[in-house]
C-alpha cells in the first residue's frame, strides 16, 4: 500500500501488495484463503472459537473463520466494562479462601460433552495462580460458578473433563506440603510435599460442581491432562515433570532424568475404593461461589473438608509411564486407544498404547516402582515414536481421519502426522513459536476438523506495531486437505494458551436474548416506574431505580448523607434484545453497571464530601440516550 501512496498509479497496487507480504508467507498462504475466510457484512462465522486470555484472566469469543472478537467473557478478573466483580451481585463470584482476589492466570478450557461429543452446555476455564475452576453458562455467555482447589498451588493440569463430564478434572502444577500442613521446611519437599489430583464431581442437570475426591500422588509438577475416551473411559492421563522431586527447577535439577512420567490414573477404580469407604478426610478451605440464575445474585460459601484416597496405599489406581524429557502436552486420540506425551526437550514424539497399557499392568511388566506407585516399563506402554517431528513439541490436537497435528514451539511449525503409522504428512511454519493449537472439536470422540489454529507466543512483525506490547497473534489453518492451508493472521486478547471450539449451532440454539421481567426474582427488583422509591435504613439508603428509554426513575436524589452506604439497585425494564443501560455516578469507586434488559444490578456507593454527584447512562441505548441522566444532591452528615 505504501507504494501505491507514493506513486499514485494503481497499476503498482498489487505488485506493491506482494511485496508487502511479511517473510515467508508467501508459499504458506493459500490462493484462495481470503475467500475461505471472507464472512460476509451480516453473514455469521460457522464456528465460536472459546479462547483462554492467559494473564488477563478472561476467555474472548471469537468467530472462525473471520477471526473476529465477539465477546470477552469476564471469569477470573474484574472486568469495569460491565461491572463483573464490581457490582454487589458480582462481587461474590472472586471471593476465594484468601479474600476477593481481582485477577487470575486463565489457560486451559474445555466444552462439555456428552458420549464424547460437544453439547454446547458449559465452557469449562481454569484459574492458575489461586487454583480454582469456572463454569460459563452458554445460554447466557455468564460465569456462573467458580470453584477454589484446596491442596493445591497452580493449576495447570485442568479443567480437562470426562466424556460424560463427569468429572472435571485439576492437577496441582506446584506440589504442597502433605494434609494441609503448610509450615514445614522447603528443604523436606522429598518428604513432606505431594501432588493432588482433584476430581470434581458435575450435576448432569444444574452442572453446579464440587470436590468429589482428591488423589494423593507423589510430589510432581501435574502439567497437562486429558481424559480417555472410549475404550479408555474411565481413566485419565496426566503428563508429570520435576520427577526428581527438586525443589528448585534449575534445569541441573528438574530435567536430570532422561524420562518424566505420565501417570495413568484409573478414576473408575478410584471411585469403587471411595463407595468401599476407603479415604481419609482433609480439613481444608475453598470457596464455592454460585451465579444464582434465577435471582442474579451470586454467594460465596467456605468449605471445610475433603476426602482423599493416597495412590501409594492403593497400589492399582495410578500408573507411571516413563515419557521423555519434561512432558507438556498430553492428549488422547479421538478413538481412546492412543495417548501422545509431548517432551519439551524431547526430539521425538511418543505415542502410547491403551491396550498396551493394560497389557502391560495385567501381566505386572513393571520396571520399578516410585513411591509405590508401579511404574510401567516404556517399551511395554509404547505404541511408536513420531521421529523427527520437530523441535519442542508441546501440544497434539486431532482431526478425527486418523491424523494428528503437534505444535512445536522451538522449530516454530505445526506437525501433522498419522497416529497409526506415526509418519509426518505435512509441516507447515508458524509465526511465531506456536504454544497450543487446536483443531475445531480436536480433542472430542468426535472432531470437526476443518480449521486448525496455531496459537502463537511471539507475535514481532505480524501486525502494526502498538509499542513494546503487542498482541498475540493467531493463525488459522485450512487442514480439510492434505497440506494444511495458511489462511489468517489475527490479534488476540490477552495470551491465550488453550482454546475449544464447535460449530455455531451449538451455541445459539438455547441462547437467552433478554430476562422476562416478570421472571426477576432479585430481592431488590423494581418491576414497573411506578414502584421506583428510595428507601433509608439507618445509614444504609436502596435506591430501588428503573432505567427504560430515555430516563431513570428516579432521577433527582436528595436527602443522602457523607458517609451514607448508598445501594443504586439498577432495574432495566426493557423486554427486547440488545438494549442494555449503564448506570455510572461521578466519584464512585467501582465502575459502571451494564444491566441486561429485565435484570437488576447493583452498585453501591459511599460518598466522602458533600456535593451534587450527577449519574448517566453509559450505554447509547436511543436518541435520547444523552437524556438519560440525573443528580444525587449529598449533603454534610
Ligand atoms: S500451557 Cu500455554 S503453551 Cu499453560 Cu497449556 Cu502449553
Ligand atoms: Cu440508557 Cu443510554
Amino acid at each position: 500500500m505504501k507504494a501505491y501512496k507514493s506513486f499514485g498509479i494503481t497499476a503498482l497496487a498489487a505488485v506493491s501488495l506482494l511485496a508487502c507480504k511479511p517473510k515467508g508467507t508467501e508459499n504458506a498462504v493459500a490462493g484462495d484463503a481470503a475467500q475461505k475466510v471472507y464472512v460476509a457484512p451480516g453473514e455469521h462465522d460457522e464456528v465460536y472459537n472459546f479462547v483462554s486470555g492467559g494473564f488477563n484472566g478472561q476467555v474472548s469469543v471469537v468467530g472462525l473463520p473471520s477471526g473476529r472478537t465477539l465477546k470477552i467473557i469476564p471469569v477470573f478478573s474484574v472486568h469495569p466494562e460491565n461491572g463483573y466483580g464490581y457490582s454487589e451481585e458480582t462481587k461474590p463470584m472472586l471471593e476465594t479462601s484468601h479474600g476477593f482476589i481481582p485477577w487470575d492466570d486463565q489457560h486451559h478450557l474445555s466444552l462439555s460433552q456428552t458420549n464424547g461429543e460437544i453439547d454446547g452446555r458449559w465452557l469449562f476455564a481454569n484459574a492458575n495462580n489461586t487454583p480454582r475452576v469456572a463454569r460459563i453458562d452458554l445460554k447466557s455467555f455468564k460465569t456462573t460458578e467458580i470453584l477454589e482447589i484446596p491442596n493445591s498451588a497452580g493449576n495447570h493440569s485442568s479443567p480437562f473433563l470426562t466424556q460424560n463430564t463427569e468429572y472435571i478434572v485439576a492437577g496441582t502444577r506446584f506440589a504442597v506440603p502433605a494434609d494441609g500442613q503448610d509450615d514445614v521446611p522447603i528443604e523436606s519437599f522429598k518428604q513432606n510435599f505431594k501432588g493432588y489430583l482433584s476430581f470434581i464431581g458435575v450435576d448432569k442437570e444444574s452442572g453446579e460442581m464440587d470436590i468429589s475426591f482428591q488423589i494423593e500422588a507423589p510430589g510432581f509438577n501435574f502439567d497437562l491432562s486429558h481424559a480417555g475416551k472410549n475404550k479408555s473411559h474411565g481413566w485419565f492421563f496426566f503428563s508429570c515433570y520435576n520427577s526428581e522431586q527438586a525443589n528448585s527447577l534449575l534445569e541441573v535439577n528438574a530435567s536430570q532424568n532422561d524420562k518424566d512420567f505420565i501417570m495413568a490414573v484409573n478414576w473408575k477404580k478410584a471411585e469403587e475404593y471411595l463407595k468401599a469407604g476407603k479415604g481419609k478426610k482433609v480439613a481444608v478451605e475453598y470457596a464455592h461461589n454460585k451465579f444464582d440464575e434465577e435471582t442474579h445474585t451470586a454467594t460465596s460459601t467456605i468449605k471445610k473438608e475433603v476426602t482423599v484416597l493416597t495412590a501409594s496405599e492403593l497400589k492399582d489406581i495410578c500408573y507411571l509411564i516413563p515419557c521423555p524429557k519434561s512432558p507438556h502436552g498430553c492428549d488422547v486420540d479421538p478413538t481412546g486407544e492412543y495417548i501422545v506425551g509431548s517432551g519439551k526437550l524431547a526430539a521425538l514424539i511418543p505415542v502410547f498404547s491403551f491396550d498396551k497399557i493394560q497389557k502391560a499392568i495385567a501381566e505386572k511388566n513393571f520396571a520399578g516402582e516410585f513411591d509405590g506407585i508401579p511404574i510401567i516399563k516404556y517399551e511395554a506402554a509404547l505404541h511408536g515414536e513420531v521421529q523427527k517431528p520437530g523441535l519442542g513439541p508441546l501440544h497434539t490436537e486431532f482431526d478425527g481421519k486418523g491424523n494428528a497435528y503437534t505444535s512445536h514451539f522451538v522449530s516454530s511449525e505445526v506437525v501433522k502426522w498419522n497416529i497409526e503409522t506415526l509418519e509426518v504428512l505435512d509441516r507447515q511454519p508458524t509465526f511465531y513459536s506456536v504454544g497450543h493449537l487446536m483443531v475445531v472439536g480436536g480433542d472430542s470422540s468426535k472432531p470437526y476438523g476443518k480449521y486448525l489454529v496455531a496459537y502463537n507466543k511471539i507475535t514481532k512483525d505480524r501486525f502494526l506495531p502498538t509499542g513494546p506490547e503487542l498482541a498475540h497473534s493467531a493463525q488459522l489453518f485450512d487442514i480439510s486437505g492434505d497440506k494444511m492451508k495458511l489462511l489468517l493472521d489475527f490479534p488476540t486478547i490477552g495470551e491465550p494458551h488453550y482454546a475449544q471450539a464447535g460449530p455455531a449451532e451449538l451455541f445459539t440454539k438455547d441462547q437467552v436474548k433478554f430476562y422476562n421481567i416478570g421472571e426477576n426474582k432479585h430481592p431488590y427488583a423494581t418491576k414497573g416506574e411506578a414502584e421506583s422509591k428510595v428507601v433509608r435504613e439507618g445509614n444504609k439508603v436502596h435506591v430501588y431505580m428503573t432505567s427504560i428509554r430515555s430516563h431513570f426513575s428516579p432521577d433527582n436524589i436528595e436527602g443522602i448523607k457523607v458517609g451514607d452506604e448508598v445501594y443504586f439497585h439498577v432495574t432495566n425494564l426493557e423486554q427486547d434484545w440488545d438494549v442494555p443501560h449503564g448506570f455510572a455516578i461521578k466519584g464512585a469507586k467501582t465502575a459502571e453497571l451494564l444491566i441486561m434488559p429485565g435484570e437488576t444490578s447493583t452498585l453501591k456507593w459511599v460518598p466522602e464530601k458533600p456535593g451534587m454527584y450527577p449519574m448517566y447512562c453509559t450505554d447509547f441505548c436511543s436518541a435520547l440516550h444523552q437524556e438519560m441522566q440525573g443528580y444525587v444532591r449529598v449533603s454534610p452528615a
